[in-house]
């Protein structure tokens, strides 16, 4: 780890961890060439269940690679790319219950699509469209479904944390089955939340999965100014919360993880799981990591990336021909094609909308500034 970053000054190239699984007490099932490991275990995860994931894997890298160009080309005001880091959040959504609760951090879009979101409300969300379930309300990308048990992204990093813990400890009071999926970045372990929730969960037990997803950087921060200590699973060992590290590259050991953690039930409660994975690309459309990072680097976690690792899986078990690349590819660009037509032209909400929701009825507080703030921008409905 080299110990002086300044913005400006890109790093030295890290050594990839997943080249030396052993080493970092890593767990993986694949290697790089997408072949088993001595680990290897299938979960159950069969054939086509395995190339439904990888379906949704490479729709969400289609889906990354649209919301860059629209925002590039001025049409979204803000991205933030996912590329690299599906198989880690594709795995742990399957791993969980369709009851379970999941919050979601900005970089993970799997648990929409998994849950039944459809695309054309995923991308009338980065348009900020009135009729998506936030309302045209949030940041682009922080999407939820209050029906299915998805809660929506925060924008403050980590705050979720203790929310995810007291809905599982909720859950174990009540006796219900339900379980909850937390997913949050190696810089949400800084935040007083990561803390709080794992003190909590050590002592109380609630059948939580905290899925710690450690890309590196937290914006420009490097792992060595995140934390002293060699991982973040073993933070857990303070909280007496059980804890492992997967490579959150590969589709196959992060299911497991994340199932076994799902199944351990309410009596023994909480895992925390720190799934190594490798942002691609930039942090956000705002960000540029040439600043901090070197192209270098980024060549050497290509080897890991995780679609052609599934798909060297399924090539070599003869489970996945180029036809059928070609063929989904090709549904990928269409269905997004379509989706993007028709979030386009949805209506813009009015600025007047912030004073939507605050109240269950009309304040005569908020109604004045309303008046005022129409007034003053003379705003009339605006439709895409
Ligand atoms: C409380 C808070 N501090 C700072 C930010 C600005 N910010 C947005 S994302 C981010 C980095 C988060 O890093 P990490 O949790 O590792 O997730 P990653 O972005 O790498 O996926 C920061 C610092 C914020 N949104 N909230």
């Amino acid at each position: 780890m080299m110990t002086d970053t300044k913005i400006g000054s890109p790093r030295s190239p890290e050594p990839v961890p997943l080249d030396d699984p052993d080493k970092h007490r890593i767990a993986q099932f694949i290697d790089r060439n997408g072949e088993p490991t001595e680990q290897f275990d299938d979960s159950g995860l069969d054939r086509d269940t395995v190339r439904n994931l990888y379906e949704v894997m490479v729709m969400l890298r289609a889906i990354d690679e649209r919301g860059w160009t629209l925002q590039r080309s001025g049409r979204i005001a803000f991205w933030i790319p996912m590329r690299g880091q599906e198989a880690v959040q594709v795995a742990a959504t399957h791993a969980m219950s369709a009851s379970d609760w999941i919050f979601r951090d900005h970089r993970t879009m799997a648990p929409w699509l998994m849950r039944g979101g459809s695309l054309t409300l995923l991308f009338a969300q980065l348009f900020g469209a009135a009729s998506e379930p936030q309302k045209g309300r949030r940041l682009p990308c922080l999407i939820g479904n209050r029906a299915v048990n998805l809660v929506q992204g925060p924008t403050q990093v980590g705050s979720f944390i203790t929310h995810a813990c007291g809905v599982a400890w909720a859950a174990k009071l009540k006796g219900s089955d339900v379980r909850v999926l937390g997913m949050f970045g190696d810089g949400a372990t800084s935040r007083g939340e990561f803390h709080s929730a794992m003190n909590f969960a050590g002592i109380h037990k609630p059948p939580a999965v905290f899925l710690c997803i450690n890309n590196s950087w937290a914006v420009s921060t490097p792992l060595d100014r995140q934390t002293a200590s060699p991982e973040f699973a073993a933070k857990g060992d303070a909280y007496e919360v059980p804890n492992l590290r997967v490579d959150g590259n590969d589709l196959f050991a992060v299911y497991a993880a994340v199932r076994k953690a799902r199944e351990i039930g309410p009596t023994e409660g909480p895992t925390l799981i720190e799934a190594i994975t490798w942002r691609q690309g930039f942090h956000t459309s705002s960000d540029n990591p040439d600043l901090y990072r070197r192209e270098q680097e980024n060549k050497l976690w290509l080897p890991w990336d995780p679609i052609s690792r599934t798909r060297q899986f399924m090539t070599n078990r003869g489970w996945w021909t180029d036809e059928d690349e070609a063929a989904f590819q090709q549904r990928c660009t269409d269905d997004i094609q379509a989706a993007v037509e028709a979030a386009e032209t949805m209506t813009i909400p009015g600025p007047d909308s912030q004073f939507d929701d605050v109240f269950r009825e009309s304040h005569w507080m908020l109604d004045e500034q309303r008046e005022r703030l129409l007034a003053d921008v003379g705003f009339e409905e605006v439709t895409g």
